[in-house]
């Protein structure tokens, strides 16, 4: 029984170990995303990228975000909102499905990025490794997540949970994760998730809690050097 056991757990951690190296596989090129926990400007960002892009003239986009504007989406908004009583892992499944229909839908990432876009995502796969890691634990979305291509590029806006905080005091509602206590537990996870994940795709920290424009150039001094950015006219 003892051996029975043993041999069972040592299974468990090594399809644990599978479900991660499945996700670290699979890398799409010409997709990048912002990450990082709330108020650390992710969405002001991406918007501000999304105006350089636009600017440069050069490179079809596509600008998007998870959760997404779909009927899961919408859902899982919902919760967030605390205006309905979703289970953690429901919420988990619901996270993977609603990813799914926003990479492999008719408008979905895949799509944007075999017409030659480039593709910016204000959230994915890690902020389900985060927060419904913390919420669930981490088999869950690991292995829900384990199925989803990563992206080139993955650009972490760092800043301590309390200076973050302050920053959403100003919003007219919060949602169920923004709180002190519970953005605390998402900066550690970030850091730990972002350590395993980095082995594989690329990550980039950047300093978070400078000005909004410091923070524009240094993400742009990054996804400008892509190359996507690069190419010359008689290369594309
Ligand atoms: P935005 O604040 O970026 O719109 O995201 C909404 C929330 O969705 C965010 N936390 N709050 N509040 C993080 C959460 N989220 C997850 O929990 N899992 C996910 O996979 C994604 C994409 C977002």
């Amino acid at each position: 029984m003892f051996i029975y056991q043993f041999y069972l757990s040592r299974i468990d951690v090594f399809l644990h170990l599978c479900y991660f190296i499945d996700i670290t596989m699979e890398l799409t090129r010409n997709f990048a995303v912002l990450e990082g926990g709330d108020g650390s400007g992710t969405t002001t960002q991406l918007s501000i990228l999304k105006n350089k892009i636009k600017n440069t003239g050069k490179i079809p986009y596509f600008s998007t975000f998870e959760p997404t504007t779909g009927k899961t989406g919408e859902l899982i908004r919902r919760a967030l909102k605390n205006e309905i009583t979703i289970n953690p892992r429901t919420l988990c499944y619901l996270f993977a499905a609603d990813r799914n229909e926003h990479l492999y839908g008719q408008d979905g990432i895949i799509n944007h990025v075999k017409n030659g876009e480039f593709v910016i995502c204000d959230r994915y796969v890690v902020s389900s490794l985060v927060y419904q890691g913390i919420e669930c634990g981490d088999k869950l979305p690991e292995s829900l997540n384990s199925f989803f291509p990563l992206p080139e590029i993955t650009i972490f806006l760092d800043i301590k949970p309390e200076i973050a905080v302050e920053r959403m005091k100003n919003r007219s509602s919060l949602e169920i994760y923004e709180v002190l206590e519970f953005q605390e537990k998402v900066y550690k996870k970030y850091i730990s998730v972002l350590e395993a994940y980095g082995k594989k795709g690329r990550v980039e920290i950047v300093d978070a809690s400078k000005s909004v424009q410091e923070v524009a150039d240094l993400v742009w001094g990054i996804i400008g050097q892509m190359p996507i950015f690069n190419h010359n006219e008689n290369d594309l």
